[in-house]
């Protein structure tokens, strides 16, 4: 426990040299090293499985992997967070009790599925990405072991391909029908920039997002959310639910990405209320995006964050997918003019608030807001300063 406590203030390079030392010690030979990032959104938050818009990032919080194949048909599995060890055979990969290598167990059986022949391996992981704070452990795990897996046994896939592999691991190994969103950010990050994401055509654009001012500041609540058992899944069913209505009207609908505010308004007295609230907020979220990737290339931060501070609100009241906490933090945010927007980010129920902070005042903005959330919480608040970093990679 107390290596998951200390994780994000471990730096990415000692990361990769306690993995490498713990892997020769285990396994006794030399491992490839692979990197894979966790993730911020800046704005889009649960449009992803509505075919709509989100624009993340990956960050400086990543997961190390040392593997290497064994010439055997049996994967040794060492997570380096949790100090466990577990084996399995190849032939029998199956969903298990333990959590953590149900990710990778996930994983190794998307690539089985699909025919790829794979052999044994040897692997020990463990990062500095937060456990349950909204920055996308899972996927920067799925994706990191797809990546490598890949890499290693030679099958040439590319990276959509394995953005939804792990996807599809996400599903059926850890119960939780995500959306892409995660699973790109960590595979097509760029340094310095965002990618907005248009999550049905999959087409995507960058946007370099200016450093030179500000930074992305992460507030950790520490109240940590369990997707599986949130609403996550609910929230899912009912923007399902809203389509399934509109769709004896317009046929020719399939997600909330083809409803307009209009529509709904005209058939709002046959919508359940609140499924009104939630497929309401993923449409203006989703024009949220568009207008909010606008301001970015017109240089207007101001109004990229008040896009912020409007998604925040929507998630707050119609989606009903934040906390107290997060919306303390966030309204804490509206004292400090140094503060561009600020927002619940993720799943959401808990984990970080996203913060766009002038770099003049990180200091005094850290410290105002820790002893706000101590005053209100008896809480010492965890903040994370992030860097935009490239998608997974190879050492
Ligand atoms: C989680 C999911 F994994 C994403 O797919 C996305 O839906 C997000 O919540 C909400 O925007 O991170």
């Amino acid at each position: 426990l107390s290596v998951q406590n200390d994780l994000p203030r471990f730096t990415n390079t000692y990361m990769q040299q306690a993995i490498i030392t713990k892997f020769k010690e285990l396994y006794g030979q030399e491992p490839l090293l692979f990197r894979s990032p966790g993730r911020v959104n800046l704005i889009g938050e649960h449009t992803d499985y509505n075919d709509g818009f989100v624009l993340p990032a990956a960050i400086d919080k990543e997961i190390h992997f040392a593997i290497a194949p064994n010439q055997t048909e049996t994967i040794r599995l060492y997570s380096f967070d949790m100090q466990e060890q577990a084996t399995y055979s190849l032939q029998t990969i199956k969903r298990t009790e333990n959590s953590w290598a149900n990710y990778l167990l996930g994983v190794v059986a998307q690539f089985q599925e699909s025919n790829y022949k794979l052999n044994g391996f040897d692997l020990v992981f463990g990062g500095n990405v937060p456990i349950g704070a909204g920055l996308s452990s899972s996927a920067a795990v799925e994706c990191g072991l797809a990546f490598a897996l890949n890499q290693i046994f030679g099958f040439g896939l590319d990276r959509f391909t394995l953005a939804k592999m792990a996807q599809k691991a996400e599903h059926e190994f850890a119960g939780v029908r995500c959306g892409i969103m995660d699973q790109f950010a960590s595979l097509f990050g760029k340094k310095e920039h965002v990618v907005k994401l248009d999550c049905r055509s999959l087409a995507y654009e960058y946007f370099h997002f200016d450093m030179s001012l500000y930074r992305i500041v992460l507030c950790d609540t520490q109240v940590k959310h369990s997707l599986a058992s949130s609403e996550y899944n609910t929230r899912r069913m009912e923007c399902e639910t809203g389509v399934a209505t509109l769709q004896k009207h317009y046929p020719d609908i399939t997600s909330l990405r083809d409803v307009t505010i209009s529509m709904l308004e005209k058939h709002q007295p046959e919508l359940d209320p609140v499924v009104y609230r939630r497929c309401m907020y993923v449409v203006q979220e989703n024009s949220r995006v568009e207008e909010a990737c606008q301001a970015l290339q017109n240089g207007d931060l101001k109004l990229f964050g008040e896009k912020m501070y409007a998604s925040h609100n929507g998630l707050q009241h119609d989606y009903e997918v934040s906390c107290p906490e997060l919306d303390f933090l966030v309204e804490e945010t509206k004292k400090h003019d140094s503060v561009l927007g600020a927002r619940m980010m993720g799943g959401g129920f808990g984990g970080c608030t996203i913060n766009i902070v002038s770099i003049a005042a990180l200091d005094e903005f850290t410290q105002k807001m820790s002893e706000a959330y101590q005053k209100q919480y008896n809480v010492q608040l965890k903040t994370y300063i992030t860097e935009i970093v490239d998608g997974s990679s190879q050492l």
